[in-house]
């Protein structure tokens, strides 16, 4: 996979190179390029964001600056082709270059609109973080996963003009995303987010296969609780059942645990998790016998 990102704050991505991600950078599982959105700003105070039409606070991101610099960073050109890709934080590894056949998405970039299951390039998936957008989910990240090319359109003040959004829609596939309803700065951050959230399910990265299956959401429920050694500690025991030997009797207790846990801190879940079918009867019976009368 490769993923650009453009930001008025590169060094805010930075984190990138470190550990998960820059473990798939060194694998050549992972291409990351990090591009300054102010080398494409055309007047000599290098501006990036004007006053908002209809008037109100803040400003707006400027169209005359992201529009050619997401078309750059999407075809590998101008200011995008000589950007360095960043390496890791550790040993250094000889990356691909853009143009390097073997890796996707430079130059064409159309949105050929075919239903899936052909091999056929797509172009990238320009995903735009903003606390307007629909919420991120797992299954997004899990969709990500498997692209080519993924473009990380960080804004920052009040958002970007809406017409560079509706215009890159015209070409490629564009997400308006969220992670939350909390107010941040700008983009970044929650790129980094999605960014983890996605490098992490590509195949090889993570290594342990079954700490995926078993991750929160997987089975629609927040994870229970985890112990480890010592057994007790500071006054604190880790809870008998965990040393019965007896497998089956652990798993039921982690899943009422999950069960219960989900039940307090999310309860939404268990509706949706029951409206999917995924409640068997004795799920039915741990949440029936702790619900409050
Ligand atoms: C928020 O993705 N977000 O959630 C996000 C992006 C940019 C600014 C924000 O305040 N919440």
């Amino acid at each position: 996979m490769r993923l650009d990102v453009l930001t008025i704050f590169p060094e805010y991505l930075d984190p990138l190179r470190h550990a998960l991600l820059g473990k798939a950078i060194e694998s050549g599982r992972l291409q990351v390029g990090v591009h300054d959105l102010r080398q494409w700003a055309t007047d000599r105070h290098k501006s990036v964001d004007d006053t908002p039409y209809g008037g109100g606070p803040g400003m707006v991101m400027k169209p005359s600056v992201w529009g050619p610099a997401l078309d750059d960073v999407i075809a590998g050109t101008g200011p995008a082709a000589t950007a360095r890709d960043l390496e890791t934080s550790l040993a250094h590894k000889k990356l691909a270059p853009l143009d390097d056949p073997d890796s996707a998405g430079g130059g064409e970039g159309g949105n050929d609109g075919d239903g899936g299951g052909t091999t056929a390039p797509r172009g990238p998936v320009v995903v735009v973080p903003t606390p307007a957008g629909k919420p991120f989910t797992q299954e997004m990240a899990a969709r990500w996963s498997k692209e080519e090319h993924l473009v990380f359109a960080c804004g920052r003040y009040e958002g970007i003009d809406q017409r560079v959004v509706d215009d890159a829609a015209r070409n490629y596939r564009v997400e308006e995303v969220s992670i939350g309803d909390y107010v941040l700065i700008g983009g970044e951050v929650a790129g980094l987010v999605m960014a983890e959230a996605v490098v992490r399910l590509i195949p090889g990265v993570l290594g342990n296969q079954a700490s995926h299956e078993e991750d929160s959401f997987q089975d629609g429920l927040l994870e229970g609780p985890s112990y480890t050694k010592p057994r007790q500690w500071r006054g604190l025991d880790v809870p008998e059942v965990l040393f019965s030997g007896n497998h089956g009797l652990v798993d039921r207790w982690r899943r009422e645990q999950a069960l219960l846990r989900t039940q307090q801190r999310r309860p939404e879940l268990i509706e949706k998790l029951r409206a999917a079918g995924g409640l068997s009867a004795a799920d039915e019976q741990v949440l029936d016998a702790h619900r409050e009368a």
